[in-house]
């Protein structure tokens, strides 16, 4: 995928077309439209109407910057053709609409576009440009709060099939509750989740390290999560055995890749021969603490299949639903006692015939996984109550 340089963003961020988009939503503000599409941005791709010769096209947004967007034509869902890139802009009609949400589209996101006119161009790109005219439903999300405006939720990406969850064992130090929050987040948008535990190689640094991490690994497998421990930066990576089942693991999936800063989601990306070869930051010192090289989700088509969007590490997520009932189903061993202990409603906290609590008690489930299952639901970050917000401590 060809892209201009960044200077070309930086300039246009405070140029006159900022200033145009501003003032055209102000005018726009309140007016309701009945056009094409019933004024709907988002339409069911069924209701697509792609007539041929219009110019019309399907396409996939793979990047997504403050007031425009990258998308890939995809004329065929699930075939995006990354070297057929664009820039997207949303129609003023729905400038107004959906404030609710940070961006309009995020990565991951099925469209529906028209070319642009000669007075829609939004800048003198060299790519061709288009119009977003519709958005298809999202099959799955993953969002967080705004961090400038908290009332607003900011979705990072969409549709992907797979969430890897990736730490490294050490630097920064692998932090199980964080794996177990992903796993939850993924449980509640039902993505399937990849555990991938970078840095292999430092296993030994710490005595006694290794045995508890393999405890923990062998846990995660039996509940049913497939685990990867790699050595990403080693010599022969790409050959690994490991690297091969993963690949045959993304292969015809569309997988976010999260996880902390430093991890190394680039540098294992990059052993499936992307289309764009990620920035890693180049630092292999132990207490090495990370710097944002990705700092745009991005979509990566894989040369050995699949497609990958690799988001920059972020601080927390949005759970879709909060309630009790739904963090039990997201922890998978406590699923068998969900609606069976005495209460119905049983938080499984401290109230008597607690099927949970039994199983805690006669060691049927770990301690940690446990531990991790209360902080989510009563909330680590001091505040009252349940928390909505899937806090990521730092390492
Ligand atoms: N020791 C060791 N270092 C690794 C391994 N894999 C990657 N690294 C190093 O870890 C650092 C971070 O790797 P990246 O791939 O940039 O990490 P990232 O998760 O993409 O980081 P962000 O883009 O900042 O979110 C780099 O210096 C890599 O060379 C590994 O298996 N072992
Ligand atoms: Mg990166
Ligand atoms: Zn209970």
């Amino acid at each position: 995928m060809s892209k201009p340089p960044n200077r070309f963003w930086d300039e246009d961020e405070n140029s006159e077309t900022f200033e145009k988009f501003t003032k055209i939503r102000k005018r726009e503000k309140g007016k309701s439209r009945a056009t094409d599409l019933a004024g709907r941005f988002e339409v069911p791709e069924s209701e697509w109407d792609i007539q041929e010769g219009s110019g019309i096209f399907a396409a996939r947004v793979v990047e997504v910057h403050k007031r425009y967007a990258f998308v890939s034509a995809e004329p065929v869902p699930g075939t995006v053709k990354t070297n057929d890139v664009w820039l997207a802009t949303i129609p003023r009609r729905h400038l107004t609409a959906r404030r609710e949400q940070r961006n309009f589209v995020c990565v991951g996101d099925r469209v529906l576009c028209r070319p642009a006119r000669e007075d829609e161009l939004a800048s003198t790109s060299e790519l061709p440009q288009c119009l977003v005219e519709a958005l298809a439903p999202r099959r799955t999300r993953l969002a967080r709060l705004d961090p400038m405006t908290p009332e607003r939720e900011h979705v990072l990406c969409s549709n992907v099939d797979q969430l890897a969850v990736v730490v490294s064992f050490l630097s920064p130090l692998v932090k199980w509750g964080l794996v177990d929050r992903y796993l939850v987040l993924a449980e509640s948008e039902g993505i399937r989740p990849l555990i991938i535990l970078n840095k292999r190689d430092l296993l030994d640094e710490v005595s006694g390290f290794r045995a508890k991490c393999e405890e923990r690994i062998a846990l995660y497998r039996a509940l049913g999560y497939d685990v990867f421990t790699m050595q990403a930066n080693a010599k022969g990576a790409v050959r690994d055995p490991v690297t091969k089942q993963l690949a045959a693991a993304l292969k015809g999936k569309i997988t976010a890749f999260s996880g902390h800063s430093g991890v190394g989601k680039s540098s294992i990306v990059n052993l499936f021969k992307p289309e764009l070869v990620q920035a890693v930051e180049l630092n292999d010192k132990i207490g090495y603490k990370g710097r944002h090289t990705t700092s745009y989700a991005s979509f990566l088509k894989l040369g050995s299949g699949g497609y990958v969007i690799d988001t920059p590490g972020v601080r927390s997520f949005l759970l879709r639903e909060d309630s009790p009932i739904h963090l039990t189903h997201c922890f998978v061993e406590m699923r068998p006692f969900l609606g069976k202990c005495t209460f119905r409603e049983c938080r499984h906290v401290e109230e008597p015939g607690c099927l949970v609590l039994e199983a805690l008690e006669s060691g049927k489930i770990a301690p940690w996984r446990y531990k991790s299952y209360l902080g989510l639901l009563l909330g680590t970050t001091g505040r009252q109550g349940r928390t909505r917000d899937l806090e990521v401590e730092e390492p």
